[in-house]
C-alpha cells in the first residue's frame, strides 16, 4: 500500500476514466487510486473493475445511485481513513485535472494540510472555457472569498491534496454540501481550524468527452449556503457557529 490515495468520483465517465487512470498511474508511481462510482448507467463502474483487476494500485467503491459529489468524497475519505492513508487527493475523472500537475501538489503537501490546485494564481490557467464559464467560476470564487474571508484565490477548485489527519480533524462527515459548495465548505473548515492552506498553479482543461454534471441547482446551492455562512460569520458568536454545523 502507498501513502497517497487519489480519490476519483465518477458518474458517466466511461470514455475519460481509462485515459485518466493510465496517465495517473504513470505520472505518480507512489499513489494508489480509488474510483468512487455512483452506479453510472454508462458502465463506468464495470470499466473501473476491469482496470482494478489488472492494476493492484486501483480500487473501486460502488455506490447505489447518483448521490452527488460531496457524498462520493465523504465515502472515499472514510474508506481511505479506515485503511490508514496519509495523504488524500481529490481529482476529477474527465481530464480537466492533469496528472502531470499532481507531483507539485504532493510536494507542497509536505508543508501544508491543504494544497489547492489553483486556476487563479499566477501560472494557473484554464483551457477551452467560454467566457461565461470563466465568469461564473471567477465570480463564484471571488464571492466566497469575500463573504467568508478565505485567503484563497480558487475556492471551488476540485483538484486538491490534503493530509488525512487534517481531513479527519475538520469533521469532513459534517460537510453536507454538494458540487462546488463542497469544495468551498472544505476550504473554510481548514481555514477556521487554523490549518495550513496553500495554492499551487495548475492548468485546467475543459472536458472533451462526456457531459458536465454542473447544474443550476449546484450553483444556487453554493450561492445560498455561502451567503448564509457569510451572514452568520458577520453576526459572530457561538450560537451562529453552532447553527451552521
Ligand atoms: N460519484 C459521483 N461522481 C460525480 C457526481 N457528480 C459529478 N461527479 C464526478 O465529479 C467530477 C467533476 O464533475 P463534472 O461534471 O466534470 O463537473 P464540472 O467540472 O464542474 O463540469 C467528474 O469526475 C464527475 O464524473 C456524482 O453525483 N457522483
Ligand atoms: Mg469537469
Amino acid at each position: 500500500m502507498n501513502d497517497v490515495l487519489v480519490i476519483v468520483p465518477t458518474y458517466d465517465e466511461a470514455q475519460s476514466l481509462p485515459v485518466l487512470l493510465g496517465d495517473l498511474l504513470g505520472a505518480v508511481p507512489e499513489a494508489d487510486v480509488l474510483v468512487v462510482d455512483d452506479a453510472s448507467p454508462d458502465g463506468t463502474g464495470r470499466i473501473a473493475e476491469q482496470i482494478a483487476a489488472e492494476q493492484h494500485r486501483v480500487h473501486v467503491l460502488h455506490r447505489s445511485g447518483k448521490q452527488g459529489l460531496g457524498a462520493a468524497y465523504r465515502a472515499g475519505f472514510a474508506w481511505a481513513l479506515d485503511r490508514g492513508y496519509g495523504v488524500l487527493v481529490e481529482m476529477d475523472a474527465d481530464g480537466s485535472h492533469l496528472p502531470r500537475d499532481l507531483p507539485r501538489l504532493l510536494a507542497a503537501v509536505h508543508d501544508a494540510d491543504l494544497v489547492i490546485g489553483s486556476r487563479w494564481v499566477p501560472g494557473g490557467e484554464v483551457v477551452n472555457w467560454p467566457w461565461f464559464r470563466r465568469w461564473i467560476s471567477r465570480g463564484g470564487t471571488g464571492y466566497a472569498r469575500w463573504a467568508l474571508g478565505l485567503p484563497v484565490k480558487d475556492t471551488t477548485a476540485g483538484f486538491r491534496a490534503m493530509r488525512a489527519a487534517a481531513v479527519e480533524q475538520i469533521g469532513y462527515q459534517r460537510v453536507a454540501s454538494q458540487g462546488y459548495c463542497f469544495q468551498i465548505d472544505m476550504t473554510r473548515r481548514f481555514v477556521d481550524a487554523g490549518l495550513r492552506v496553500t495554492e499551487v498553479p495548475v492548468t485546467f482543461v475543459e472536458r472533451v468527452q462526456g457531459r458536465s454534471k454542473m447544474s443550476g441547482a449546484i450553483v444556487r446551492e453554493a450561492l445560498l449556503r455561502v451567503t448564509v455562512w457569510g451572514v452568520q460569520r458577520r453576526l459572530g458568536g457561538r450560537s451562529a457557529r453552532s447553527l451552521e454545523r
